[in-house]
């Protein structure tokens, strides 16, 4: 099999890898991105939107953010309909005072693939890694299968794997090597996005006994949406006229005004879920992203997660390829997890914040009761909306 060289393999050009690799490139250090999709698929792929003002600044610091800048709208609040009324929190002016810029993720990753080959980086599309191996010894080794099909080997120094949820990098560590701690949080959305202008400020969380429903914004254009359905849903049984019906049901367009409507141009469901791995390194792999820590999209943390990661491993990696300095690079994970784990955590709150129980049963009104005093401390403590503000726009 053919073997090329190359200081880092980047496997995915998701956020994570885009950039670390773009980082990378700039500190002088010689980088491969294996991506497996073609450049079309990832420069339409609509995911996040959200970004958090220390995204921003990262971004910002590695002259990564003129897109964003241009074409980005900051928000800076957000509104939760509930039964007993309607209260807006202005986090923009609550806890450290930030705000968020809206930016869809597609567009974030045409920048950095545009600024990365313009920094002239070896990206390479539809072209996957199928194996990674020697991960304890010098010179790890990517096996790869290129456009054409055909295989060849990629030798480095260190693996970055930035492949995503279902990506290969995490297999290749050994069971014992890292735990896996995983949880199905037994809820399930179905993600929208509509060919319409938003219909109020950048978000609104409507919670709603026949469960929860969710607006935010996106582009002038187009807003994402999303429907709390029953497990196993098929999105194939959701035609633009329920989801419309049931959007404007569940926020109340009755009582808050009306929808802006249009064609549901994207419907898929997603299941809340997290997994984290820990450590998130073993040998010289490291992970990064979704590959580390799987999160829910409830307090929208994951690209946000993505890019902290890519400039923590970004910033243990040069040392280690200039001078041989591994230090850092030893406490990747300890320096990532305790991050991580607070987004976990925030999430997780949101998740029991946005959707209670169906049913009549006394659990299910015990846990729809914690349900409401929550939301009653989000609407009435300032201490309280401090610290969701913290959470909500920090990382
Ligand atoms: P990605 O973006 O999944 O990129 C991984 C890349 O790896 C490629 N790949 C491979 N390439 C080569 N060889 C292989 N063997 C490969 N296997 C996989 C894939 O094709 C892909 O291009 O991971 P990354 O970079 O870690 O970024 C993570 C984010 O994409 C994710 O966390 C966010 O989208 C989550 N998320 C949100 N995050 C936010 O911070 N704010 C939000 O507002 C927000 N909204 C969302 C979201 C995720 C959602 N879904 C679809 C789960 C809304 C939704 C609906």
């Amino acid at each position: 099999m053919p073997e090329q060289t190359s200081a880092v393999v980047i496997i995915g050009a998701g956020p994570a890898g885009l950039v670390l690799g773009n980082l990378l490139l700039a500190a002088g250090v010689g980088c491969t991105v294996l991506e497996r999709q073609s450049r079309a698929h990832v420069e339409q792929r609509a995911r996040a939107g959200f970004l958090a003002a220390n995204t921003v600044r990262v971004l910002t610091e590695h002259g990564l953010a003129d897109g964003l800048l241009k074409g980005g709208q900051q928000h800076d609040t957000c509104a939760f309909r509930t039964a007993s009324g309607e209260f807006e929190l202005q986090y923009g002016t609550l806890g450290r005072g930030e705000v968020h810029t809206v930016y869809p993720q597609q567009h974030l990753v045409r920048d950095l693939v545009a600024e990365f080959l313009a920094r002239g980086g070896d990206l390479r599309f539809e072209t996957a890694a199928v194996a990674v191996t020697g991960l304890t010894g010098d010179r790890p080794q990517v096996t790869v299968r290129a456009a054409d099909g055909g295989l060849h080997r990629l030798q480095c120094r260190f693996v970055a794997g930035c492949d995503g949820r279902h990506g290969i990098a995490r297999t290749a560590v050994p069971a014992g090597a890292a735990r896996r701690f995983r949880r199905d949080h037994g809820v399930s959305w179905l993600a929208l996005l509509a060919a319409a202008p938003q219909s109020m400020a950048a978000v609104a969380y409507a919670v709603h006994e026949d469960g929860f429903a969710g607006h935010m914004a996106r582009t002038p254009d187009i807003t994402r949406y999303y429907l709390q359905v029953p497990r196993g849903e098929d999105p194939a049984d959701w035609p633009d006229a329920r989801i419309w019906e049931e959007l404007r049901h569940r926020m109340r367009a009755d009582r808050y005004g009306p929808l802006n409507e249009g064609a549901v141009l994207e419907r898929r469901i997603v299941d809340m879920a997290s997994d984290v791995l820990d450590p998130i390194q073993y040998g010289r792999l490291f992970l990064v992203g979704d590959a580390a820590s799987l999160i829910s999209p409830s307090a929208a943390k994951g690209a946000n997660l993505a890019v902290m990661e890519a400039e923590t491993l970004a910033r243990a990696m040069v040392p280690a390829l200039r001078g041989g300095d591994e230090q850092r690079l030893a406490r990747y994970s300890a320096d990532c997890l305790p991050r991580i784990w607070r987004a976990q955590e925030f999430s997780h709150w949101m998740i029991n914040l946005l959707h209670g129980p169906a049913g009549t049963g006394d659990e299910a009104v015990f846990l729809r009761e914690l349900q409401r005093a929550r939301l009653e401390s989000l609407q009435t403590s300032r201490r309280h909306q401090d610290h969701f503000a913290e959470n909500y726009v920090g990382i």
